[in-house]
């Protein structure tokens, strides 16, 4: 493909749907990547995903030649940064992957070219890219834009969100935000809010972190309810008859690359500020190792009892309900913790996965009829076939099955 409309940076979860999103808007693409294997499974719409949709959409730009992936830097009008912002140390970004595509650019980019950010960065990150590339190309000194603009997408519902949701736009300067508006708007039904890219970025962060507290709220109550005697469930759902209140559900913890990471983005730039938010992930890391705990206890007095092997089904891996992402995932912590401690008497299930490297997967059916101890962490909706009947064999319900 020569002269696509844009090119995105970083095929993952987010950088491949927004092309094929895109490709259907009459917009052209070239979606480029480090990994030569991925890139060559995308080019034959050969892609293990359960995001809805994704396969057919990517499959119909392959054959219209809206879009094409590859691990050259071309050139283009628009550039889309969307690569992984991981940690490195203690909890600290690591924009390593940001910058190093930012110095790539920089021998593709003309005069007048956009480059968006949309991975999620620390604060002053769009800023550094605009560094990083005006120190390499001189020439071009202020004849670039720059803008940061969070995807804000729920995996699962990928393509609803990329339409629907509102965005937000920050540009280095006024003209940035506005060039990079006239772009949004050709695929985004949603409202475009302008901004400076300080305050997009920091926008970004916030919104996960203000749910990543909300999270540790429910997950709070939901120890102090197995303390009092108290059904967590019932309670949160009387709780939010209220007109003013909206209590979110409590969980094996907080998984999945975004709620369990961004609070820390913050953290780590503001720590003596960021006090709530500190918190917030300490109760929700802290809420995977209670839930092992109570496993632990309750396998232990059943051992007791029975004088015999208990055998422990394990429900759900991946890092919220109905997906079959693992990244960053509690419910597989805890499952590997269970198996390192009992061995072969643990049947672990995940329905949304073919296959695992640290387990056998089985099937949930056959696994609750065989289980002593049913363990759920992880609310999919195939788990809604097994009729869980707690009167014949114990059930620890950590994510609202019985709710
Ligand atoms: N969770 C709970 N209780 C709840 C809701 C969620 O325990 O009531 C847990 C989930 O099980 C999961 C974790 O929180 O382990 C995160 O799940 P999520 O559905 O809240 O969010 P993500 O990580 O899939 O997507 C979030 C979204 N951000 C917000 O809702 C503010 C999404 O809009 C962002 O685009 C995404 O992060 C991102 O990429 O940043």
């Amino acid at each position: 493909m020569n002269n696509a409309d844009c090119i995105i940076y970083g095929l993952g979860y987010i950088g491949l749907p927004t092309s094929v999103y895109l490709s259907t808007k009459e917009i052209s693409v070239y979606g480029v990547d480090i990994n030569r294997k991925l890139v060559a499974e995308i080019n034959t719409g050969n892609i293990q995903t359960t995001e809805q949709g994704l396969r057919e959409m990517l499959l119909l730009a392959l054959e219209k030649n809206t879009f094409k992936a590859g691990t050259d830097y071309l050139s283009s009008d628009i550039h889309i940064i969307v690569v992984p912002t991981p940690f490195k140390n203690n909890n600290e970004p690591d924009t390593s992957i940001v910058e190093s595509v930012a110095n790539k650019l920089s021998s593709t980019v003309k005069e007048g070219d956009l480059i968006i950010l949309e991975s999620t960065s620390p604060v002053g990150t769009t800023e550094k890219v605009s560094q990083i590339i005006y120190a390499k190309r001189k020439d071009l000194k202020n004849k670039l834009y720059f803008a940061y603009c969070p995807e804000r997408v729920l995996p699962g519902q990928i393509f609803q969100e990329l339409k629907d949701n509102d965005r937000v736009i920050g540009g280095i300067n006024q003209e940035s935000s506005i060039k990079a508006k006239l772009f949004y708007e050709k695929f985004v039904d949603g409202e475009l809010h302008l901004t400076d890219c300080r305050t997009a970025e920091m926008c970004k962060l916030v919104e996960n972190a203000s749910r990543d507290v909300q999270i540790a709220f429910a997950n709070e109550l939901s120890i102090i309810c197995n303390k009092a005697d108290i059904n967590v469930w019932n309670l949160i759902n009387l709780a939010n008859k209220h007109p003013r209140v909206d209590i979110l559900s409590p969980g094996c913890g907080v998984g999945g690359h975004c709620i369990a990471v961004d609070p820390y983005f913050i953290y780590s730039q503001f720590p003596l500020e960021s006090k709530i938010i500190g918190q917030a992930r300490e109760i929700n890391n802290y809420k995977s190792f209670w839930c092992y705990e109570k496993i632990q206890e309750e396998i232990n007095n059943l051992k007791k009892v029975k004088k015999s092997k208990v055998s422990v089904g394990i429900f759900g891996l991946t890092f919220k309900p109905d997906i079959d992402d693992i990244r960053q995932s509690p419910a597989l912590d805890i499952a590997k913790k269970v198996f390192n401690t009992y061995g072969s008497d643990v049947l672990i299930v995940e329905p949304n996965l073919s296959q695992i490297d640290e387990f056998e997967l089985i099937d949930f059916k056959h696994a609750y009829n065989k289980c002593d101890i049913a363990v759920f962490l992880v609310n999919h909706s195939k788990f809604k076939e097994i009729k869980i009947d707690v009167n014949s064999k114990k059930v620890l319900d950590f994510c609202g099955i019985l709710k």
